[in-house]
């Protein structure tokens, strides 16, 4: 007993360090941290509460089903709730935030152990966060990040840093077009309206290239993270600009195979006549990777399942958890893509 006690202790010590060290960073500074499933033996072992005789019961309220990206994540929360052994209550809000206050209310109503959020967009939510935390329900946010003042609305944010996304994307494009002489212009498809990965990838990209002079964006806009409008704004986009359009930024995939369409449509070679660079890394763009028809991907990872659930068991466990917890990721280029697309899972 004391030795497991001595265990706990120093299992504590290490996450309050983790925490102060955290604190102590800019959010673009905060360093990686990735938990591994599923939760460890000592909480299982050591908690006077854990396991609970019940199972756990999970509200999770998902934004859609607006991209593969999003069936990914879907597919793995459904999967490793299963395998936790946690009731999974599922609510998919179509992109209505609206939706998504009414699912966290039910929630709240229901009493259930543990709400995680994956917002649509990124402000709008004190209010409902206030009525979870004084219901006593902890918040995990994720995927997506809130803009909320008082951070002890919620317990732990597990997803990307949509800032260094966009910036990696910047980068690429800097290093590919290093040679290029004359003006380069830029079209740029943007995710949805006000949500923290549209904001923070715009943003990532747009302060990587800002000294360059060279580069100019010819048109910004959102196409809602979508095929069917990537398609659409592509052809908006080369009907206003035709062949001044030298690269696409696309903030995922689904809107850049759509815009792939529009300018085969149009008759440009896309990864050629006009570089491509896409943020997600699903399989049907390690594909068009392969083909040469998308020049970079930057690699963002729906596969939060596991991180998720076992943030929700350490909290039932009584643990601190870090404020942010990050995925893994990397970028791709054409070169890597053949040997890759045979292990994507999505
Ligand atoms: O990039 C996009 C999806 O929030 C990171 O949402 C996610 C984004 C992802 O619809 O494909």
């Amino acid at each position: 007993m004391r030795q497991k006690r001595s265990k706990l202790t120093a299992a504590a010590i290490a996450l309050i360090l983790m925490v102060l060290l955290l604190q102590g960073c800019t959010a673009e500074e905060v360093p990686e941290v990735i938990i591994h499933s599923p939760v460890s033996e000592e909480a299982e072992q050591t908690s006077e509460a854990y396991p609970p005789a019940r199972p756990i019961v999970l509200g999770f309220s998902q934004v859609g089903s607006e991209s593969d990206w999003r069936k990914a994540n879907t597919a793995s929360i459904i999967e490793a709730a299963e395998e936790a052994g946690i009731e999974l209550l599922f609510e998919n809000a179509e992109q209505s935030q609206a939706k998504q206050i009414e699912a966290i209310q039910s929630f709240i109503d229901k009493q259930v152990d543990v709400i995680a959020l994956a917002p649509v967009v990124h402000s709008g939510w004190e209010d409902i966060l206030k009525a979870a935390k004084h219901a006593g329900i902890p918040v995990i946010i994720s995927d997506r990040s809130v803009d909320v003042t008082d951070s002890s609305l919620f317990v732990t944010h597990i997803g990307s840093n949509f800032y260094e996304e966009g910036r990696k994307a910047g980068k690429y494009l800097l290093d590919k077009m290093s040679k290029t002489e004359g003006e380069i212009g830029i079209v740029e498809l943007r995710g949805t309206e006000g949500s923290s990965p549209s904001i923070q990838r715009g943003q990532g990209f747009a302060d990587s290239i800002k000294e360059h002079t060279q580069i100019r964006v010819l048109r910004s806009e959102s196409a809602n993270f979508t095929y069917e409008q990537g398609k659409e704004t592509m052809r908006a986009f080369l009907r206003n600009q035709g062949s001044d359009i030298k690269v696409l930024f696309s903030h995922n995939d689904d809107m850049a195979l759509g815009a792939i369409e529009a300018i085969e449509e149009y008759g440009l070679k896309p990864g050629i006549d006009i570089v491509i660079i896409s943020v997600d890394g699903t399989r049907k763009a390690f594909e068009k990777l392969a083909e040469g028809k998308i020049n970079c991907v930057v690699e963002c990872n729906p596969l939060l399942g596991p991180n998720l659930m076992q943030a929700v068991q350490e909290i039932i466990a009584g643990r601190t958890l870090p404020k942010h917890i990050f995925p893994s990721e990397s970028v791709f280029t054409q070169q890597m893509a053949e040997k890759e697309v045979a292990n994507r899972k999505y």
